[in-house]
Order: C-alpha cells, then structure tokens, then sequence
C-alpha cells in the first residue's frame, strides 16, 4: 500500500468502479427480494430543487447522512432503496430562468447536470436508475392523474373567494405559502385579492391528518407533530346566532359566533365582527350604519395590516362601533352593541366573535380601552388562580391569591381559567365546563368543531408548473380531460413572464387554450392556470419504487414491498407544508386503493442548518459561501463527509470551520498510516484483550449511534478507537479490517482502497468491494463492565468505598441505596437522611448533614 494518502486518485477510482459494477442498484423486483427473505429499508432525501446558484456545503449534510445510514444498513443485511431525484417546477426555476433569460426548461435541465455532478463527486449510493424528475412529462402525467382522481371524488372546487395574492410573485398563493404574513418566496407583504382558483378540499382530511399522528410507528421528531397540529389546529366549541335589528326596529341579518366558551355566553357584552365581514356590507347597502364613513375608513385601514399584526399578543386593539345596529342575547334578549375589530379574523371560526370581557385577555382589552361593560359569571375556583401565581416564588401565596382575586372582582384583570357559575340565571354555582353544553341548547346553538388548516389554494397565475388537466365548456361546466389525454403537456413558449392580471400566461396561447370539450366535442377552452410547487413532491417517494410504469402510478406488488418509506431526512422547515401536503396526498391514494400504508414516512430526521463560517446564513449576497467542489478538490469527498458528520448533533445547526474539517482530513490520514503497524494475516498475530475490549465496546457504540443518527458521536467513537490501536507496537490484521469496516460507510472511498490493498495480499484476485462484507459483529464477552471504586464521604471525610459496575456508578440514584446501606455508615447517621448529596459519576459521593 501507498504511503501516501491520494484523496483524488483514489476517489476518482473507486466512483467509476462502483459506477461500473452497480453495486448500488436495488433488487429491482418485489420478488427477488422477498425470496431472500431480506427485510427492506427505504431510505429517503428530500429531493431538490435544482437551483441555479449549485450546491454549498450546507445542503448535503442531509445527503451524507442517509448515504452513511443506507450504506449500514446493507452492510447489516437489509435490501436498501436509496433513490434521488429533482423537484424542477415551480417559481425559483421559473424566475431564474426568466432572470437570466433561458427558457426554464433548459435552465432546469443544465442545473440538474450540474446538482448531479456535484452530488456524484461526493461518493453517494444512490440507484440513479431510479431517478426522478417532476417536470418530466411521464412523471407529471401522474400529478395530473391524481388530481382527476380528486377532482372526481369531489374534492376540487371553484373558489372566487378572496385568496392571498403575492403582487411581486403576481400569483395567488396558499396560506402554506405565507411566512408571518409575507410571501415566503419574495418576502412581500400578500395582498386578499378575490380571483378564481382550484382549491383543494384538504380539510376533509383534518382529523385523519390529526388523529394518524398518534400512530406509535410514527417516529417523528415531537416538535414537527406538534406543529402540524397547531398547523391544523382542532377545536371544539359551539356556535350561537344572535339575531340583530336596526334602531327603527327593522330585524337584520343574524349573526353566528364561534365559541369555546359557551359557558360564558351571559357575561357577553357586545359583538364583533371581522372587517371583511360580508355581513356589514349588507348593512351598509340597506344604509342602517349611521356612522358609515367612519367605518369604511376603519375597515380600509384594518385590511392592511398583517395577521401577524392583528394578532399580536399585547398589542393594542383597535375598532368601530357599528352605530344603528344592535344584537340581541339568545337567552336573555339583552341589546348588546355590534362592533368591527380587527383581532377578529375573516377566514376563522364564523368571522365573528361574541365578547366576554371577563373572561377573556383580548376582550377585555378591548372592552377597557373603549369603555365597554365587563360582566363577571366566572366564580374563579382557587385552583386555577393558584396556576396564575408561581407558589415556589411567592412567599406569600394566600395573600398573592387573595389580592388577585380582589383585583377580579374590581374588574381589574380578566380571569380565563375555570370555576362555578354567576349571574347565568338558573345555571349559577354549576360548575362552568358542566353547564356548557346545557347553555348551547338553551340558546338554540349547536356543538360544532373547526379548524385553522385551509382548503388548499390549489391553482398559481404562472407558466412553470403542471397544467390542471381540465376544460371549460360554455354547455358542460367544467370538464376534466379522459386519462388517455394525459400528461396533458406544457406548451413550450417564448413569453412566460407571470402577467399580473390573475390569468397565467398559458391564457395566452390561443392554440393551446382553445380546444375541443371532450364531452359534447364542441368550442371550448384548457384551465389555464397551473399546480403549486408542492403538486409533484406529494407522491415522489411512490414513483422511485416503479419509475418506468407507462400504465400505472405505481405497480401495487411493488408498492407493498417497499413502502412506507423507513427513514426520511430533510429540513425543518417543511414541517406544515410539503409534510402536511404529501401526508395529504398519501391518505387520498389510500383512500382510492392506489398504496397499503396510512401514512407515507415512518421516521423523519432533520438535519441542522450548516451556517457560513462568519456565523451567518451561507448566501452569495455574503460572499461566504463554502462550495463543496474547491472542498473535495482539496481535501477529499472523505473529508468533507466526516467533518459533516462530527461537526455536532445532526439535528442542531452549526457554522462551518475550515480548520476543524482539516482535524477530520488528520484522521483520515491516521487511518491510513495505521497500516504500517498492522501485522501480516500470515503471522496470526492477536491483540491482547484490553483491545479486544475496546474494540468490541466501539463496535457496539458505533452500531447503536448510527441506528439512532448519532452520527458524530459515532465518528467520535472511531477516533476514540484510532487513538487505542496507536498506541500499540502492533495491530492484528483483522482488527484493523474491522475498523475500515466501521468507516467504510462514513469514508467509503478511502476504506474500499485499504480493504482492496488488504484482501489481495491474502486472497489473489477477485476482491469484493468493502461496502458489500457483512457489517462487524460484537462479541459481548468482552462487554462485561469493568469495576470501578466509589468512595463514600460524610461531610468531606472518606467513610467507606463501593465496589460496583461502571455504568450503574455514574447513576447518582444508585450510588446512593448502595452507600445508605452501608454498615459503616448506617453506624455514624443513624436514621438521618442526608441535607443535600454530592455526586462525581463514577467516583465519589459526599452525604452533607447540617447537623450531625
Ligand atoms: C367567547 C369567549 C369567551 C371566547 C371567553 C374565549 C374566552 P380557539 O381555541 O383558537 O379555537 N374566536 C372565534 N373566532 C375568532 C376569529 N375569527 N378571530 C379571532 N378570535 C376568534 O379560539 C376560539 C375562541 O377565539 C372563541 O371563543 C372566540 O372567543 C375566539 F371567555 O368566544 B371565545
Ligand atoms: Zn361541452
């Protein structure tokens, strides 16, 4: 073997003849794999988009990690399906390609060389034959094939209802698609803008996309489940109309609250509606506002205002009174003024909210600042106002709660929690959440549930995108295209620039617009708006298990043996959108019996962001961007690998340091320059059992961190046992195989050179590549805990010593039973329990007694 450690040569090398041997390709047929009776695992990334800027080293973190977690796993005996492929459409291929002026089709095709060629020099496993692409018309065809299916079940709809509206992207978008308010793309400010779209009825699914998130196997990160269900965010309450009139008497148009509080409903002292209430512009056209132009420069101003704004906790409220009009009680028949705030909003519950100030922060902020009655029917039980005070901080708790209370009963502060009942008529002193169902029915409302989560806007204004596979016919209505149209395939044009005015530019391609109902065959016209960004990655992961099918989204044998999908990483930041979509999408091909699992992902990983070295986001405006070419040129595709993976915990963000990747290049070397001591097989040289140990313990750690993506500390580990085998005259041949074993999936270049060099020396010839051998097994006769001496102090002074295992010494808790059953020392404290204990894990315990 070379002294030398040549990254280049040896990575060339080695890509091009795992490359020629295919050792990456999946047992192609549901078949085979199941007469070998290998269990699968489907190992997936959340594929790219091929952007024109190419990839830093931030972005294949993820990629790095499933290639280490799939390589193993092979190693360990699964059939692996670890695929890739290209999330082309959407707007930033559309507007790079409308920047740089290359229709986006060649942009997407030229950046996807490039992502391809940056990933491959990289060394990763993927099955490229696989490989898919969504702007590929034998792909889309099945986003659009999907979509039919919907549109046939019923899901699609026709919304002219005003939709957030982006004017610099000039397209309607889905409140996925909003950032606090803003457009996430561009980061403009969106507009409600009314303008027809295809809407998605995803809120059919709200309570299976709620319900299957409580599924065990669902091995998900907890804070992405929880956002998805704040994403979707059930609740249960009631809703109540109260009937309205004008001062003349005339009666109005009623008007239905949501509440979660019905319990509260006769501490209700006025109404409010949203701004955009349609039921103030009937009130306006029958002229009963007496204050109109008051109010319509109110409600002008509220509509620019972010939700984020409105909302804000603390922030001050605003609002009108609706003079002329007037709300009655459902129970009592109390006149009750009606009000316009924006802290209501349009698209929530009913759009209009009953008011208790009392009983509610927002309410009664509101209430004070405009001088509105504030009922109490809330009895505050002692409880709940002991939730409010922090006891552990307040030395005197009774008289903290006492003042509070006073504070309530003087209408000083709002009290949200819960009690019995006051002033509510013949309901007082019931307990409130008990009478709440009772007052419901009294005032003729009824239990409803609702939810944040939107139907899905499902149409965009612009070229770049699947084409929704309908036709409007003046005689038919809307009608969908037969499936042996399909794809349905976008015109190719010169002019793809978003128009702004709510058409998509497809609107101006008269030949392509105008067609033939497929119905009655007469003059009709092609839908022309075009599918959101997150159309094609809804099903992507289905297509990489039969990527050739011409007659079906997916082969349903091949389906069962490979899905769900075992390990999915990717970012974060697609917790309540591609997430929510797919999960979406998934459950509809349940639904019509095109896939067997309820839910798409079983385990989901994300990876840290990687920040430049300056700390900041890695972004060209910076110019600190670290490009993984110049990386793998100088220091290795290795290198850069396990520097990635030690960095830190692979879930956390950190910022890039050239020096620390150069500490991983170091290792590398080590590894490589530890063949020098490594005995020749022939010689049937051992290593004395202390190696053993180690080596059989790192086994076990190394086998464990990758199992549960404890990536760096598994590097750390293969350190740890470098630093061991250094230190000796010698090294067995075959402990040193174990260790390239062990790096082999986080170094496979590197280790497939050694092994190769290895293996020739004894067997001549044919050598199996390293990434084929099974993985090392440990064996637990060398595991038994080593002993180790606690030394047991009662204040400061050595009283005794345990012997015990070295793991169960680092528990402080038994450490403890162990030395307060000691008779030396039972002798000295008698039945005393100790002050306070301190505890050094694995060597000492002090007992501290104030008095002894
Ligand atoms: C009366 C009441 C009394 C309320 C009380 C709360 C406390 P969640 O849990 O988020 O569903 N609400 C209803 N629709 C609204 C809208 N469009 N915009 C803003 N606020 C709205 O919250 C439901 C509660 O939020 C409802 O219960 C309503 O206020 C308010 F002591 O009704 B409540
Ligand atoms: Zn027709």
């Amino acid at each position: 073997m070379k002294s030398q450690y040549d990254h280049s040569k040896i990575e060339k090398k080695w890509q091009k003849e795992w490359a020629k041997q295919g050792i990456y390709n999946t047992t192609s047929s549901a078949k085979a794999s199941k007469s070998k009776q290998k269990p699968k695992a489907y190992i997936l990334d959340m594929f790219p988009y091929p952007s024109g800027a190419g990839l830093h080293v931030g972005h294949p973190r993820g990629y790095i990690a499933t290639d280490i977690y799939s390589r193993f796993k092979k190693m360990i005996g699964y059939d692996v399906l670890h695929p890739m492929g290209w999330d082309a459409f959407g707007l930033p291929a559309e507007e790079f390609a409308i920047k740089n002026k290359i229709h986006p089709s060649i942009a997407v095709k030229k950046n996807v060389a490039r992502y391809k060629e940056q990933l491959s020099i990289l060394g990763f496993n993927y099955d490229w034959s696989r490989e898919v692409n969504t702007t590929d018309p034998e792909y889309y065809k099945w986003t659009q094939w999907a979509f039919l299916q919907m549109h046939k079940k019923g899901l699609t709809y026709e919304s002219h209802e005003p939709i957030n509206w982006c004017p610099s992207c000039k397209t309607g978008l889905a409140n996925e698609d909003l950032e606090d308010g803003k457009c996430e793309r561009c980061g403009s400010v969106v507009e409600k803008k009314p303008i027809r779209q295809w809407v998605i009825r995803i809120t059919d699914y709200a309570d299976r996309l709620l319900k299957d998130l409580d599924t065990p196997k669902l091995k998900w990160p907890e804070s992405i489940k929880e956002s998805q269900r704040n994403w979707i965010g059930r609740s249960e309450g009631a809703e109540l109309t109260f009937k309205t009139k004008a001062v003349t008497g005339e009666a109005l148009h009623s008007v239905t609250v949501f509440t979660t509080r019905a319990d509260t409903l006769y501490g209700v002292t006025y109404l409010v509606l949203a701004p955009e209430s349609h039921i103030v512009d009937t009130w306006k056209q029958k002229k009963v506002i007496s204050n109109s132009t008051e109010v319509d420069a109110y409600i002008k101003e509220a509509k620019t205002r972010t939700v984020i704004e409105r909302t804000a906790e603390g922030k001050e409220k605003t609002g009108v009174e609706l003079k002329g009009v007037v709300a009655m009680h459902p129970i009592t028949g109390a006149e009750l003024p009606v009000w316009v705030a924006d802290y209501v909003l349009a698209d929530y519950g009913t759009g209009a909210v009953m008011a208790v100030p009392a009983h509610d922060e927002r309410d009664f902020m509101f209430a004070k600042k405009y001088g509105l009655p504030v009922k109490r029917v809330v009895d505050p039980a002692m409880v709940s106002f002991a939730e409010i005070v922090n006891p552990a901080n307040s030395t005197n708790t009774t008289d903290k709660l006492n003042s509070l209370r006073g504070q309530y009963e003087s209408l000083e502060i709002p009290f949200t929690g819960q009690g019995t009942l006051l002033n509510s008529a013949e309901f007082d002193g019931q307990n409130a959440s008990d009478a709440l169902k009772a007052i419901v029915k009294k005032a003729k409302g009824k239990m409803v549930v609702k939810y944040k989560l939107r139907d899905w806007v499902f149409s965009r204004q612009r070229y770049w995108g699947e084409p929704i596979p309908l036709v409007h016919c003046a005689k038919c209505g809307v009608v969908p295209l037969p499936e042996k149209e399909l794809p349905l395939k976008l015109p190719n044009v010169k002019s793809y620039e978003p128009t702004g005015t709510g058409e998509s530019p497809l609107a101006a391609i008269s030949s392509w617009v105008n067609t033939k109902c497929p119905k009655c065959k007469g003059p009709a016209k092609r839908e022309t708006n075009t599918m959101p960004q997150w159309a094609g990655s809804c099903w992507y992961y289905l297509r990489y298990i039969d990527p050739k099918n011409k007659t079906k989204l997916i082969d349903s044998k091949k389906e069962k043996a490979w899905q769900p999908v075992d390990m999915y990483v990717g970012g974060a930041e697609h917790a309540t959108r591609h997430l929510i979509y797919a999960r979406f999408w998934h459950k509809f091909l349940y639904d019509i019996g095109v896939v067997s699992t309820k839910e798409p992902f079983m385990q989901l990983k994300n990876q840290g962001l990687i920040a430049a070295e300056d700390g900041r986001k890695m972004s060209k405006r910076y110019g600190n961007v670290v490009n993984p070419d110049d990386i793998v040129k100088l220091y290795g595709a290795d290198t850069l690998r396990i520097y990635e993976m030690f960095m830190g915990p692979f879930d956390q963000g950190i910022a890039w340091s050239t020096d620390n990747m150069i500490g991983s290049r170091r290792f590398l070397e080590r590894v490589w320059r530890l063949h020098e001591k490594v005995a020749n097989e022939t010689e049937k040289y051992t290593d004395p059992k202390s190696i053993l140990v180690t080596l059989h313990k790192i086994i076990k750690k190394v086998t464990e961190d990758i199992e549960s993506f404890s990536l760096n500390t598994a590097v750390s580990s293969l350190m740890i046992l470098l630093n061991t085998l250094e230190k000796q005259e010698r090294v067995s041949h075959e402990t040193y195989k174990t260790l390239i074993t062990l790096i082999a999936p986080f170094a496979p270049h590197m280790a497939d050179e050694i092994w190769s060099n290895l293996a020739v020396t004894t067997k001549k010839g044919q050598v199996q590549s390293v990434h084929l051998v099974p993985w090392p097994t440990y064996n637990k006769k060398y595991l038994v805990d080593d002993e180790v001496n606690v030394v047991v102090q009662i204040n400061g002074k050595v009283r005794a010593n345990i012997l015990m295992g070295a793991e169960e010494a680092k528990i402080e808790g038994e450490v403890l039973k162990k030395a307060l059953g000691l008779s030396e020392i039972q002798s000295r404290i008698g039945d005393k329990s100790p002050d306070r204990v301190i505890f050094i894990p694995g060597k000492i315990i002090n007992l501290v007694f104030k008095s002894l």
